[in-house]
């Protein structure tokens, strides 16, 4: 990861999330210093300061979306930024800010896929499969809903976001560390075929082999995003998410998993969303999270040769 060039792009919004909080995160990471500890690696960082866009309401759903119109425009502010980012060669870090804008970040990266003739591999380290329509979902929040929206299948406004719709393909998709899918969503994610690694697979088959499969066939014309909500780590050691479901990957899982993604060398860009600054204790999901960070930019235990 020696000389890649980062940009950090805050988004500090809970526009799409169940509780309040998460539009605090970007400063969180920033109090946990991951920009100085990135250069520390290597990675020379440029921190783009934040996005802005609409307050948050708090109104109820609306014909199955909560905030819709709120969503769908700062999901327009982060395509446009993450984009910009990936077209002068450098690596966009989103900071979130809740998962809804996992959208706006991942149909930028499919777009400048498209431009650069590379081929798009999607990793989502999260609880949740995020699969949800309007029709489905139980809650209305449209952070449970950026990869059904990536897939087409969502709201005009959502899915057209980048010019291509459907964004992506279900099949440039892994989810890893999967184990909290509502009824509906479930019967969803068999029929469109999305590779789920959930947790049930990785007690089974151990966080090495997983990786070894959600990597597998990357080839130096892929490009790697990474989508990192916070959620995915187990709650005992990251208590600062809105979502929590217990059960998640231990700290060493959880490192390994970095570690495996840095060794491949295509990290490419990178989402950390959902940390909720309000739920943690002293800023140490936050800590955790650039712990990780620093794990999947290269750093290890011992020098590799
Ligand atoms: B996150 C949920 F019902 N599935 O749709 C929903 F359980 O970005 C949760 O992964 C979604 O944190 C969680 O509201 C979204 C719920
Ligand atoms: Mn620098
Ligand atoms: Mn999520
Ligand atoms: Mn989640």
């Amino acid at each position: 990861m020696h000389n890649t060039l980062v940009s950090l792009i805050g988004a500090p919004t809970d526009i799409g999330a169940g509780a309040r909080g998460a539009s605090m995160g970007p400063e969180a990471l920033r109090v946990a210093q991951l920009g100085p500890i990135l250069e520390t690696h290597g990675v020379h960082v440029l921190d783009r300061g934040n996005l802005s866009g609409p307050a948050n309401p708090w109104l109820p759903p609306v014909d199955g979306y909560r905030h819709l119109a709120e969503v769908a425009e700062w999901n327009r502010k982060v395509h446009e930024a993450v984009y910009a980012e990936l077209r002068v060669g450098r690596l966009p870090i989103l900071l979130g800010g809740d998962h809804c804008l996992g959208l706006g970040s991942i149909s930028a990266v499919a777009r400048h896929c498209r431009d650069a003739g590379k081929k798009l591999r999607v990793l989502w380290l999260d609880a949740h499969a995020d699969f949800n329509t309007s029709a489905l979902t139980p809650s209305g929040n449209i952070h449970g809903m950026p990869v059904a929206c990536l897939c087409g299948h969502g709201p005009q406004e959502l899915t057209g976001i980048g010019g291509q719709v459907p964004a992506i393909s279900p099949k440039w998709v892994r989810q890893i560390g999967i184990r909290s899918v509502d009824p509906g969503e479930k019967r969803f994610v068999h029929e469109q075929g999305l590779e789920v690694f959930d947790m049930r697979f990785i007690d089974e088959m151990g966080m090495r082999h997983t990786m070894e499969l959600a990597l597998a066939t990357l080839d130096a014309n892929t490009h790697l995003h990474v989508s990192f909500d916070v959620d995915f780590l187990d709650p005992d050691i990251a208590p600062g998410v809105g979502t929590t479901v217990p059960g998640g990957p231990t700290y060493r899982e959880a490192q390994l998993c970095m570690e495996m993604i840095a060794d491949t060398g295509r990290l490419g860009s990178l989402d950390v969303m959902e940390l909720n600054p309000a739920l943690d204790v002293r800023n140490k999901t936050a800590a955790l999270a650039v712990d990780l960070i620093e794990s999947l930019f290269g750093k290890s235990t011992l020098m590799r040769a």
